[in-house]
């Protein structure tokens, strides 16, 4: 069931990022071509549709939001690219195919990250039918949580910091680095949908949450994961040395640690009035994933 649903989901947003980042005509067009390789590359399309479902949620129809959906997918790409650089973690594959700087070149992969996230706030900049006040108010929250105090400043502590890595600090980092764009693709859905405070908040705890556990499960699958299903080579952090959750907690523990985030994540879900099915069945499929 959920497989169809992301799959429509999927459909749709491949239909709209197609129109918002098209192939012209120019000089530069080899930046397109490199954004557009690494935005149509098969990524699970996880933060556009937590966004619409948030919106649909808090009682609208999600077509309006589509644009800022994009948006977000196009942050979550650029955050890719620069992530499998030389320079950063340093990853030849990607989803099964040749990560961008090892398609297009050092240059090009660099300039195709930008390129997606400049353009993305142009793109949730032209968000109709939506109170020109809520998507503000969106975009402030999507900078703020893709920017320093989000997932940059977590990847400078994962990256270029110096620390004792305890688990205390792995939380942060994972809070920073990835639960920060989840929570800005459900708190956005929310805040565009003029959500009450309360019912914000408890967006929040939700997708800090489920992005714990999401970057737990990231880190078990980089040890133990089936490459082809992962579209890439399993031992990336050994290979860099990046201490995780899985070297604190071992394996079963770091499991379990992942389930109990989802439960108390599912048990938000519950608090709410609307209908929550599908974010519950993306919350569950996210613990039991394999890519
Ligand atoms: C500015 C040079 C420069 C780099 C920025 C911010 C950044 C690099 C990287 C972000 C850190 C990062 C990549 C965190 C990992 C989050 C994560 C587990 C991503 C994988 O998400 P999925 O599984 O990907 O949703 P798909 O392939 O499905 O889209």
């Amino acid at each position: 069931m959920i497989d169809m649903t992301l799959k429509t989901y999927q459909e749709k947003l491949d239909m709209r990022l197609d129109m918002l980042l098209n192939e012209s005509e120019s000089h530069y067009k080899s930046v397109i071509d490199s954004a557009r390789y690494s935005l149509f590359a098969g990524g699970k399309r996880i933060r556009p549709v937590l966004l619409l479902e948030f919106y649909k949620l808090f009682g609208k129809n999600d077509d309006c939001a589509y644009n800022f959906a994009c948006a977000v997918e196009m942050i979550h790409t650029y955050s890719l690219i620069h992530d499998d650089l030389p320079c950063m973690d340093n990853d030849d594959m990607r989803r099964g195919k040749p990560s961008n700087h090892k398609k297009y070149g050092e240059a090009l992969a660099l300039l195709a990250g930008d390129s997606l996230l400049t353009e993305s706030f142009g793109v949730a900049s032209r968000t109709m039918g939506i109170d020109g006040e809520y998507v503000a108010k969106a975009i402030t929250y999507l900078s703020a949580n893709a920017g320093i105090s989000g997932m940059i400043g977590g990847q400078v502590i994962d990256t270029c910091g110096d620390f004792e890595i305890t688990e205390d600090l792995l939380y942060e980092i994972y809070s920073l680095k990835t639960s920060a764009l989840i929570k800005a693709a459900c708190g956005c859905g929310a805040i565009l949908a003029g959500a009450d405070d309360d019912s914000f908040s408890k967006v929040e705890t939700f997708a800090e949450k489920l992005g714990l556990a999401f970057q737990i499960i990231d880190d078990i699958l980089d040890r133990v994961g089936n490459e082809e299903k992962l579209g890439k080579p399993v031992g990336s952090d050994l290979k860099n040395q990046k201490i995780t959750i899985v070297d604190i907690l071992g394996i079963d523990e770091s499991r379990q640690r992942a389930k109990d985030l989802t439960d108390d994540a599912i048990g938000i879900l519950d608090s709410f009035e609307g209908d929550t099915t599908t974010l519950k069945e993306i919350t569950n499929y996210l613990l039991v994933r394999d890519y």
